[in-house]
C-alpha cells in the first residue's frame, strides 16, 4: 500500500498534574510487518489514568514528559503489516495494551512460560514512558489485537481490558462451579471481578464496599449479597452460606489494609485470596500465623495474561454483560472534562468512556 497516510492526529496528552490537553501530535507511520494500524474507536478511563492525572505518578512510574493516556481500547484495523496472517482492514478489534519487548533473556523466559505480564521490559499503553490510546491511530502487534464478532460492539470490546483482571483472578484462584466468593471493593475492578466470578460458575458472590450506590450496581449485575458493614459482617455472610466454613475464594479489589484483612477473614481454611488492590503506602499488616494455621493462600496478580480470547467469548456468548457498567460517554475533545467528571462522581460513575471515532 502506498497511499498517503495522515501525518498528524488528535490525542489527549498529559502535560502535568491536572493538565490534560487535546492536541495535534505525530501519527504513527506505516505498520511494521507484524503490526496493524488501528483507528481507535473507544477508550475507557481507568483508575490508573485518573491517578496519573491527579498525581503525575504511580509509585516509581513518573510522568517525566508529556504522555498520551488511555489503555482500555478498541478500534478498527485500517492497514495490515506484511506478515500479519489473520486480520484485515475493516476488522473490529479489542486491543491488549501490554506487549513484551523481548529485549532481555528474562523477558524471553517469561514469554515462553506464557507469563508475559511478568516480562520486565513490557510495553504498556499509558505507563510512563509509553504513550497510550486516547488518540486517533495506534500501530500495534497483530498478536495483541483480537477480532470482535459482529454481535460485540466496539464499546464492549474496550471493556475486555478491565474485565481481564477478573478473568485472570478467576482462573488463577481458581473459581470453580458452585463456589462461594467474597470480593472486597465494588469499584470498577471489583465489579469486573464480580462479572467474571459469576461467569466462572460462582454460586454465591458476596461483595463489600462502603458506598451504597456501588453495592446497588453490584446487585444489579449479579451479586447475590452485598455488605456495607465491617469485616465481622462480611465474615458472617460468608459463613452463613457455607455451613460455617467461609468463602472458597476471596478477591481483594479495594487496596485498603482493612479490606485485605476483611477478605482474608471471610475466607475458609484452604482458600485462595487473590490480591489486586494496591494499598497506599505499599504495606499492610497481616496475621501470618492465621494464614499458616488455616492454609489460606495469598495470590497477588499483576495485570493479566492470555485473557483477551476468553473476554471476547464471554461477551459474544452473553455470559458476561459489561454494558450496565458504562456510565457516561465523552468525545475525544471532551477528555479533560471526562476526567473531571470521573473524579467528581466516584461513587456512581463505574466506567466513563471516550468515543474517539
Ligand atoms: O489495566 C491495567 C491496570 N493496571 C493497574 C492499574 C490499573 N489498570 N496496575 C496498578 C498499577 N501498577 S504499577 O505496577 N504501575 C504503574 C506499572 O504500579 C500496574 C498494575
Ligand atoms: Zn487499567
Amino acid at each position: 500500500m502506498s497511499e498517503e497516510i495522515q501525518k498528524t492526529m488528535q490525542a489527549a496528552v498529559l502535560h502535568g498534574v491536572h493538565d490534560l490537553r487535546v492536541e495535534e501530535v505525530a501519527a504513527p507511520g506505516r505498520p511494521q510487518p507484524n503490526e496493524v494500524r488501528v483507528q481507535i474507536n473507544t477508550v475507557g478511563i481507568c483508575g490508573s489514568d485518573v491517578h496519573y492525572w491527579e498525581h503525575g505518578r504511580i509509585g516509581d512510574f513518573i510522568v517525566e514528559s508529556p504522555m498520551v493516556l488511555g489503555h482500555e481500547c478498541s478500534g478498527t484495523v485500517v492497514e495490515v503489516g506484511s506478515a500479519v496472517p489473520d486480520l484485515k482492514p475493516g476488522d473490529r478489534v479489542a486491543i491488549e495494551p501490554g506487549v513484551p519487548r523481548l529485549s532481555t533473556p528474562a523477558s524471553h523466559f517469561y514469554m515462553k512460560r506464557g507469563e508475559y505480564n511478568l516480562c520486565p521490559d513490557i510495553f504498556f499503553f499509558a505507563t510512563p514512558p509509553d504513550h497510550g490510546a486516547f488518540c486517533d491511530y495506534v500501530n500495534h502487534p497483530a498478536d495483541f489485537c483480537f477480532k470482535l464478532p459482529d454481535n460485540v460492539s466496539l464499546e464492549e470490546g474496550a471493556m475486555i481490558e478491565p474485565l481481564s483482571t477478573g478473568i485472570y483472578a478467576a482462573r488463577v484462584a481458581p473459581i470453580v462451579t458452585g463456589d462461594t466468593v467474597v470480593i472486597t471493593g465494588a469499584g470498577p475492578i471489583g465489579l469486573m471481578n464480580l462479572l467474571a466470578a459469576r461467569a466462572a460458575g460462582a454460586a454465591n458472590v458476596v461483595i463489600s464496599d462502603t458506598v451504597e450506590e456501588r453495592l446497588q450496581m453490584a446487585r444489579q449485575i449479579g451479586a447475590t449479597q452485598t455488605v456495607r458493614g465491617d469485616a465481622a459482617e462480611l465474615k458472617a455472610a460468608a459463613r452463613e452460606l457455607t455451613n460455617g466454613r467461609g468463602a472458597d475464594v476471596g478477591i481483594e479489589a479495594a487496596g485498603h489494609p482493612s479490606a485485605i484483612n476483611a477478605c482474608i477473614g471471610a475466607a475458609r481454611a484452604g482458600a485462595t485470596v487473590v490480591l489486586i488492590g494496591m494499598p497506599p503506602g505499599d504495606t499492610a499488616e497481616i496475621n501470618i500465623n492465621d494464614l499458616i494455621v488455616r492454609e489460606v493462600k495469598l495470590r497477588p496478580i499483576f495485570r493479566y495474561n492470555n485473557t483477551f480470547p476468553t473476554g471476547v467469548n464471554l461477551l459474544a456468548s452473553g455470559r458476561v454483560d459489561v454494558k450496565p457498567l458504562i456510565s457516561k460517554r465523552f468525545s475525544l475533545k471532551e477528555t479533560p472534562e471526562a476526567f473531571e467528571y470521573v473524579v467528581a462522581n466516584r461513587a456512581t460513575c463505574v466506567k466513563a468512556v471516550v468515543d474517539v471515532g
